[in-house]
């Protein structure tokens, strides 16, 4: 589905306004002096496009933002993630592979609402885009069902169309070209969700693979089973909240769950979803390199893009630092 599939469009949000803790605000920094982009470039080779910049959009952020229907900082999320559907649109138009860097999950409103947009353009109603959506939460609650009025526990709902946006300036912008069927929605990873949230999936019949279905069946047979509800040939999104990966793997995140996937797990879901051929976004979401457990070491275990590095201290393998062989006999 991409015309340039070695081309990548980059979208960096610094935004944190569908939560309440700051630090959100400076993932794509951290993951981008990580080596995140210079890895794509210059390892997998793929050509960069994008403004080269960390938008943190607090000049979208209105002076007046009181609480709408129970969400907290209703007007700059939507208007925020309004700006981010027409920046995701505009790459995904060109069929280039989109990648966001987030930014807490409410800026997946804009993510899939641009790509699903752009998919319809591209290749008409009738090839309806896909989304897989990896994390420890469902993210479907309506303003009316949820407890915390976060708005990044509802994205999926008002991408859906089970939340509706009244004004313009609330959500009211989201076209029913922006949305996603139901029937294309697959989560992976899930183990908190509430029990609002529960009744939802339900009721919906939308498909959710939880941990306990990964300890059952393992995560290979999960992803046959969540890659054929999909079908072949159809474009994919994929979701990925870095509170999916178990805090061992991901400490710092907003919302941590104990029981979560491997690092390995979270890096079979992205290889199988490549391995598609039908990828066409990715969003990642929910790195918060501030909340971090002692010595910054947690922050440095989240963001890190060097997979061999097994920790911050380990010497590497320069000959300065590399003992003569066999050790000199000490006598
Ligand atoms: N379900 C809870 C809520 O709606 O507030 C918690 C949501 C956490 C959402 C994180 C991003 O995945
Ligand atoms: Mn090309
Ligand atoms: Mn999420
Ligand atoms: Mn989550």
């Amino acid at each position: 589905f991409l015309s340039h599939p070695e081309e990548l469009g980059v979208v960096a949000v610094g935004f944190s306004g569908g939560q309440c803790k700051p630090g959100v605000d400076a993932a794509p920094s951290a993951l981008i002096e990580s080596g995140l982009l210079t890895q794509l470039r210059e390892e997998l080779g793929y050509k960069l496009h994008g403004d080269d910049t960390v938008h943190l959009y607090t000049d979208l952020v209105p002076k007046d933002d009181a609480p709408h229907r129970n969400m907290k900082n209703p007007r700059a999320v939507s208007a925020v993630t309004r700006r981010i559907a027409d920046q995701v649109y505009s790459h995904a138009k060109e069929g280039r592979l989109v990648l966001t860097l987030g930014g807490d999950h409410s800026i997946a409103i804009g993510t899939i609402g641009g790509t699903a947009k752009a998919i319809r353009e591209r290749f008409g109603g009738s090839r309806e885009m896909a989304v897989i959506w990896v994390d420890a939460h469902a993210d479907i609650n309506t303003p009316e069902t949820s407890d915390s009025g976060n708005i990044h526990g509802m994205p999926v709902s008002f991408l859906t169309g089970l939340a509706r946006g009244d004004d313009e300036d609330l959500f009211g912008w989201l076209r029913a070209d922006n949305l996603v069927n139901l029937k294309k929605l697959v989560y992976i990873g899930l183990r908190d969700v509430d029990a609002a949230e529960k009744r939802i999936l339900r009721e919906n019949g939308i498909k959710a693979f939880s941990m306990f279905d990964i300890d059952r069946h393992g995560i290979g047979r999960v992803m046959e089973m969540a890659l054929g509800h999909i079908g072949s040939d159809t474009p994919i999104h994929l979701s990925f909240d870095v509170d999916a990966l178990d805090p061992m793997w991901a400490p710092s995140t907003g919302t941590p769950v104990r029981g979560g996937l491997t690092l390995r797990e979270g890096d079979y879901i992205c290889e199988c979803v490549h391995e598609t051929g039908s990828l066409v976004a990715v969003d990642l979401v929910e790195v918060n390199p501030s909340l971090a457990p002692a010595n910054d070491i947690g922050a440095h275990e989240t963001v890190r893009a060097d997979p061999r590095r097994v920790s911050s201290e380990a010497p590497g393998d320069k000959l300065s630092t590399c003992p003569r062989y066999p050790a000199a006999a000490s006598s």
